[in-house]
C-alpha cells in the first residue's frame, strides 16, 4: 500500500514518472483518478485478502493438496479468451460469459469437453474435476473461432505456490506493489491520441428547393477504440459514432445510406417522427437494404428533438459495433430564470457548448464515451464559470449511471422532451435506448474525474480503461 504515502503530483517525483506533455490541471485530473483508482485498489485488495481467507479455511493450511477448489471467471468474446486462468491444483469451475455478439463456446483439449454453445450474453458453467498442475489449452470449437484468436491457457500451479498473498486472474504471482504500478501507469496515459473521432457535425448539401441532403456509407472498418487497439468497427462514414446530423425545424431532409457492410440494414430514426415508411423497419416498412445497395430516406422535420440514428435489421451486430450517431432536430430549450432547488438559471444563459456523450458497451466497440475507451476518451474543457450542456445516448446493452464529480447536473429533459420540473443530480442513470440532457455550472477550477460508476465499466486488473474521461475547468482567461 506504499501509494497511500505517495506525495501529490507536483510536489514531489513518483516512483518512475511517465514523460508527460500536459502540466497543472491534468496533474490534479490524475490525483483525482488515483484517488477513484486507489479507492478501487483498497476494494480489491480487501476482497483478495477475504478470498485469501476462505482459502486457507477450505486447505486447511498445512499444505494438502488436492483439496483446494477454485471457480473462475472467463469471458468469451470476437475473438479472445479472457479472465481467470489460473488456480491451484484441485477442483476447478469455469464460469463462462459470452461478452461478445455472436455465438461462442469454450472446450478443453485435454479434457474433451466443452460448455453449451452460447448466444451474445449467455451464461454457462464448466466443471473440469480434479486438475493436477500443468497447462491446458481452452478454446472455442466453432469452426474458424480459434483460429482467428479464441485460445488461452489455463495454467493449474502446485496448490502450495497459492498459499500467499494470490492476486488471481492474469496477474498471478504479482506483488501487491506490482498491481498498484500497473493501475497508476495505465491512469498516467489520459488523455491519450488516437486516430478518428465520432460524431462530427456533418455539413449538409443544399438543394434547390431547400432540402437538406446527407450521404452515408455503412461499412466494415478498423477503429482505434484505445491507444494501439484496432477493432472491427460497423461505421457510417468511418466514424464511431457515426456524423451527427443537426437540422432545423421545418426542413425537409434526405438522407442516403449506401450499405458496404456484409448485411442488409435499414436506419432507424430514433425519437424522430417520420411517415411510417421512413421508419426504417425493413421487412415492414420498406426492403432490407442489400450489400452494396443504396437507399434514400427523405421526411419533414417537424418537432424538435434530440434523437439518434441506427441501424434496426442485425442491430445486435451492427449497432454494438458502431452503427449509431446523434440526430437533432431544433435548438432545445434549457430552462431559462427558472429556479431548480435554490439555484436559478440565468434569463440569458448561453452555454459555453453543447456535447453529445454516446454510451455503449458490447459489440467490438465494447465499454466507450463516444466510441472511445479510456485513456483515450475526449477530456472536455471549459472556463471557470461557464455552463455546459450534455446529451446523453445509450446505444449500448445495459444502464451506465453518469457521475460528473463535483458539479450536479440539471436533468431538463428526458428523450428530447423538457422537463416540466427539472432536477439536479449527481449521478444520472441512462439505460439503453434513453436520452437525457444536463446542464452544469463549472464554477470551481480543476480537473475533475467523469465516468460511469459501474466500477467495472471503468477498471480491471490491468488498469483504468472503458467509460472515464474528465472534465477540465481553467481559471477564467
Ligand atoms: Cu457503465
Amino acid at each position: 500500500m506504499t501509494v497511500i504515502d505517495q506525495p501529490a503530483p507536483g510536489s514531489a517525483s513518483p516512483p518512475t514518472p511517465p514523460e508527460r506533455s500536459s502540466g497543472g490541471p491534468i496533474g490534479t485530473a490524475l490525483f483525482a483518478i488515483g484517488v477513484l483508482g486507489l479507492l478501487g485498489l483498497i476494494a480489491g485488495l480487501v476482497a483478495l485478502a477475504f478470498v485469501a481467507l476462505i482459502r486457507d479455511d477450505g486447505g486447511g493450511g498445512d499444505g494438502a493438496s488436492g483439496t483446494s477448489s477454485s471457480a473462475l471467471d472467463v469471458s468469451l468474446s470476437e475473438f479472445a479468451i479472457e479472465g481467470e486462468l489460473n488456480a491451484p491444483a484441485g477442483d476447478v469451475t469455469l464460469n463462462i460469459v459470452n461478452a461478445g455478439a455472436i455465438e461462442h463456446n469454450l472446450a478443453v483439449r485435454e479434457l474433451d469437453i466443452q460448455s453449451n454453445n452460447l448466444q451474445s450474453r449467455g451464461v454457462d458453467t464448466l466443471a473440469l474435476g480434479d486438475l493436477d498442475a500443468g497447462t491446458y489449452e481452452l478454446f472455442c470449437s466453432i469452426s474458424g473461432h480459434a483460429e482467428s484468436g479464441m485460445v488461452a491457457e489455463l495454467t493449474i500451479g502446485e496448490a502450495d505456490e497459492f498459499e500467499d498473498a494470490d492476486l488471481g486472474g492474469d496477474h498471478a504471482g504479482l506483488t501487491a506493489e506490482e498491481m498498484d504500478q500497473l493501475m497508476i501507469d495505465s491512469m498516467l496515459e489520459f488523455p491519450a491520441e488516437t486516430e478518428g473521432l465520432g460524431a462530427q457535425v456533418m455539413e449538409p448539401e443544399v438543394l434547390a428547393d431547400g432540402t437538406k441532403r446527407f450521404e452515408l456509407v455503412a461499412e466494415v472498418i478498423p477503429w482505434e477504440v484505445s491507444p494501439g487497439e484496432f477493432v472491427e468497427a460497423w461505421a457510417y462514414n468511418g466514424q464511431v459514432p457515426g456524423p451527427f446530423i443537426k437540422v432545423d425545424q421545418g426542413d425537409r431532409v434526405q438522407i442516403e445510406l449506401t450499405n458496404l457492410t456484409p448485411m442488409g440494414t435499414d436506419i432507424h430514426w430514433h425519437g424522430i417522427h417520420t411517415p411510417n415508411d421512413q421508419d426504417g423497419v425493413s421487412p415492414y416498412t420498406q426492403d432490407p437494404i442489400s450489400t452494396g445497395e443504396t437507399f434514400t430516406y427523405e421526411f419533414d422535420a417537424e418537432d424538435p428533438a434530440i434523437g439518434m440514428y441506427h441501424a434496426h435489421l442485425h442491430s445486435q451486430t451492427s449497432v454494438i459495433n458502431g452503427m449509431f450517431a446523434p440526430f437533432q432536430i431544433g435548438e432545445n430549450p434549457l430552462p431559462y430564470g427558472e429556479t431548480v432547488s435554490g439555484v436559478t438559471i440565468p434569463e440569458d444563459l448561453v452555454p459555453a457548448w453543447e456535447k453529445p456523450m454516446v454510451v455503449n458497451d458490447a459489440g467490438t466497440i465494447g465499454l466507450t464515451l463516444n466510441g472511445k475507451s479510456f485513456p483515450a476518451t475526449e477530456p472536455l474543457i471549459i472556463d471557470e464559470g461557464e455552463w455546459g450542456v450534455i446529451h446523453y445516448y445509450n446505444e449500448g446493452l445495459t444502464a451506465h449511471p453518469m457521475h460528473l464529480h463535483q458539479f450536479p447536473q440539471l436533468v431538463y429533459a428526458k428523450d428530447g422532451i423538457p422537463l416540466d420540473y427539472p432536477y439536479w443530480a449527481d449521478t444520472v442513470n441512462v439505460a439503453p435506448g434513453e436520452r437525457y440532457s444536463v446542464l452544469f455550472h463549472a464554477d470551481t477550477v480543476g480537473t475533475w474525474v467523469y465516468h460511469c460508476h459501474i466500477l467495472t465499466h471503468v477498471e480491471r486488473a490491468e488498469g483504468m480503461f472503458g467509460m472515464v474521461t474528465a472534465l477540465i475547468v481553467n481559471p477564467k482567461p
